[in-house]
């Protein structure tokens, strides 16, 4: 009993001093110091990645205690090793990581775990052997997103259309391009005539996807009736290569993109495009909050997926005032 009491005395006191230690260490500038956030970025190659470096480049500004360290991947894997090292080095307080492509990440991510630097990958996805490595993630669906886009081609051709699709990949080895691509070709397994007679690679970029539109028109010009871009970017791009080539896009061939950018909302109210697959770039708030959360020791959910839509010609109209990236 007395021993009882003694301890109970003791933990008071324990704990009064805990307390008054900390009112006292707020004053000193350690722990006023601001948190932060090393965000290694894929690179600046669409629309959609400009808006998302925006909106997560405001971090400090919705919260001035967060300061953010920026890099530039230039679209390449090594570029985003060096800088969550550089990042791991600096003794930031959160990593947060947009991965170019999905695997290679075990061994840096290790090193962050290490340092005991907790890792938020953003938008796109890793595929790593040990979940411990991550500490949350959030972004899209792009599998959902994948599986949109087929139903935009199907509702307005019906399943037992013959149709010939052309597709333009995005970054191969990227959940963009893995995701959106499993979507649709698994939602299309059940349109026995649909044909995806064109595939390649235009990077994600207007540059690559024009490049690449103009060789599909080149080489059968004549058969595609169907444009499946994996981002805005590309099918832009595409636009231009069916108009030199003398086509109508939207009309002659029949359009379908994944992102949403403002540009593409302008091209569907002109009617040279036919659907968009909402991808939301703003994920500026969201990564400050989870950062909080993970932080403050409390973080609520491991896994959050952006809530998004579709929007068809008539739906972009109204929707282009409104558009905010
Ligand atoms: O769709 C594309 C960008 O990872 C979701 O990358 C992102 C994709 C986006 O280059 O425009």
């Amino acid at each position: 009993m007395k021993f009882k009491k003694i301890a109970a005395l003791a933990a008071t006191v324990v704990l009064s001093v805990g307390i008054f230690a900390g009112c006292g260490s707020q004053q000193t500038s350690s722990s006023n110091k601001k948190k932060v956030i090393g965000f290694a970025q894929v690179g600046a190659e669409s629309g959609w990645r400009t808006a998302e470096t925006t909106s997560i480049k405001e971090i400090p500004k919705l919260d001035s205690n967060f300061e953010l360290k920026f890099s530039d991947g230039q679209q390449k894997q090594e570029n985003q090793i060096k800088a969550i090292r550089s990042f791991i080095a600096e003794k930031v307080n959160v990593i947060a990581l947009d991965p170019v492509v999905e695997t290679g990440w075990d061994t840096v991510l290790r090193e962050a775990k290490n340092a005991k630097i907790p890792v938020v990958i953003v938008d796109r996805n890793v595929k790593v052997s040990d979940q411990s490595l991550i500490t949350a993630f959030l972004g899209s669906d792009m599998e959902e997103e994948g599986k949109r886009a087929a139903k935009i081609i199907i509702d307005k051709f019906g399943k037992d259309a013959k149709l010939n699709i052309a597709e333009l990949q995005g970054t191969v080895g990227s959940t963009a391009m893995i995701g959106r691509q499993k979507g649709f070709n698994e939602t299309i397994k059940n349109c026995p005539n649909y044909k995806i007679i064109k595939s390649q690679t235009g990077d994600f970029t207007r540059a690559k996807g024009k490049e690449v539109m103009e060789a599909f028109l080149k080489s059968d010009g004549n058969n595609i009736n169907v444009l499946w871009s994996h981002n805005d970017d590309m099918a832009i791009g595409a636009v231009q290569a069916i108009e030199e080539y003398g086509k109508k896009p939207g009309k002659d061939i029949f359009i379908v993109s994944v992102d949403g950018t403002k540009d593409m909302f302008k091209l569907m109210a002109d009617g040279k495009s036919n659907g968009i697959v909402e991808c939301n770039p703003l994920l500026g708030p969201q990564l400050l909050d989870t950062s909080k959360q993970i932080l403050s020791g409390k973080l609520k959910d491991k896994i959050v997926h952006t809530k998004e839509g579709a929007f068809t010609q008539e739906q972009a109209k109204k929707e282009l005032p409104n558009r905010k990236y």
